[in-house]
């Protein structure tokens, strides 16, 4: 497949922007080789700059739950942006998507919308610590919440792609109010609290991790964690901004029918947009200024063109949406282990409803250090083979794929076809 114009661009680019790119891992560090720069997108497919087209599991790293170009978000957007890009001031529609949001997310009784995942996480942390008045935070190993200093600490995503171990720049005083645990390992979690009382402020969480790949929590994790948080006046964060709207209509909490005090949206409540948001608790969120003394704030917060976006695709949730890519993930991720396994290759896999991942040379991954010790060389491999047979995933052994409902069974079965071809050859 030729790929020139792509190689062309990054050459170019490295000289105009770091790395040749605005996100660490679209740089292809993960994988090795260059990375391929895009022009359009439609449904399930791409198209790159040398005119190739694929099949696409990236999804924009999950909003496009309807596909790329969806007619209907399109139009949304075009006709708001025909009446204003932004005012910087209140609109109707910010409180249509707060009412949308707070009707569909079990724990969430008021919303603040901000402009990405990395201002949600960071605004819930901060809010945590102002409402709860104590230091300590919690997070686990390969959970990945965004940029901020609290919680680059053992980080997922592009600090796992690229193998380092934080980032210069974040204080030691900060880290180090920032502890880690092991991703589903409860006895970890009670041992901690019991070394701590009274000292955390909030655990934060993918309730379902999607960058260290995708891992679903044990049976029981979510519940004992909030019955610890809860004992212990901690508060609990899911960080839902892959997992919202995706795993289910009310996320992550809806389906594991456990509720956290607050919750941090993304990517699909925008849109595909750049957006993000947090809610949760009335009382908590009442701290929050104007009303109370947390301070948080932005210009492009409530954004109208994200906002009708996101309004558009949360009204059309329905659940025949979930039935769809439930059934077009599971399809897909167990055919991917049964032709690799045919193939004499060693693999797992991990789903829920809309998001995947295979490990090559594991049995089982429920944790941080059973993804690192998966074969990331052999998967780097295989993207490539997949690439240069149409299918695009994610440049990176420690992250998710995601399944639109444009992913129909015909489009899955030639991913499949694909992959048995590159199962051969690898
Ligand atoms: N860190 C995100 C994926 N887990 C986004 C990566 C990107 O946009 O390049």
């Amino acid at each position: 497949m030729n790929r020139s114009t792509s190689s062309a661009l990054i050459e170019r680019a490295r000289k105009a922007i770091p790395g040749g790119v605005n996100s660490p891992v679209r740089a292809f560090g993960g994988v090795g080789g260059d990375p391929v720069f895009f022009q359009s997108g439609e449904g399930a497919h791409l198209v790159d700059v040398d005119g190739n087209r694929y099949i696409d599991y990236v999804a924009s790293w999950g909003p496009m739950l309807f596909g790329h170009t969806d007619n209907e978000v399109v139009e949304a957007v075009v006709a708001q942006a025909r009446q204003s890009i932004g005012f910087g001031a209140p609109t109707e529609g910010e409180i249509d998507l707060a009412e949308l949001i707070i009707d569909y997310v079990p724990s969430i009784e008021r919303v603040r919308m901000v402009s990405s995942g990395t201002e949600a996480t960071m605004s819930a942390i901060r809010l945590a610590r102002g409402y709860t008045g104590r230091d300590l935070l919690v997070k686990f190993a390969g959970c990945y919440h965004g940029h901020s200093d609290s919680l680059l600490v053992r980080a997922g995503s592009g600090v796992l792609t690229l193998g380092i171990p934080g980032s210069p720049g974040v204080p030691a005083g900060i880290a180090e109010l920032t502890l880690t645990l092991p991703y589903n390992d409860q006895d970890a979690m009670q041992a901690l609290f019991t070394e701590y009382p009274g000292r955390i402020a909030a655990v934060i969480l993918e309730p379902v991790a999607g960058n260290m790949g995708c891992i679903p929590p044990a049976p029981g994790f979510l519940a004992a964690l909030r019955e610890v948080t809860a004992a212990d006046g901690a508060l609990l964060i899911f960080d839902e901004v892959m997992t919202g709207f995706r795993v289910s209509r009310g996320g992550a909490q809806e389906l594991y029918g456990v509720t956290p005090d607050l919750t941090t949206l993304g990517k699909i409540v925008g849109g595909g947009l750049p957006v993000g948001a947090f809610g949760g608790r009335a009382d908590i969120m009442a701290q929050i200024a104007p009303e109370g003394g947390v301070y948080q704030a932005g210009t492009l917060s409530g954004n109208p063109l994200a906002v009708a976006a996101g309004r558009n695709m949360l009204e059309r949730l329905t659940p025949e949406v979930y039935q769809h890519i439930e059934h077009a993930t599971a399809v897909l991720a167990n055919g991917l282990v049964e032709r690799a396994r045919s193939a004499g290759h060693r693999v797992c896999e991990n789903h829920v409803c809309g998001m995947f991942s295979l490990f090559f040379d594991a049995d089982s991954v429920a944790n941080f250090d059973q993804v690192a010790n998966a074969n990331s060389e052999k998967f780097a491999r295989f993207f490539h083979a997949m690439l240069d047979e149409g299918v695009y995933l994610a440049p990176s052994a420690f992250e998710a794929g995601f399944v639109s409902t444009a992913h129909t069974d015909d489009i899955i079965q030639q991913t499949l076809d694909a992959a048995e071809r590159v199962f051969a050859s690898l």
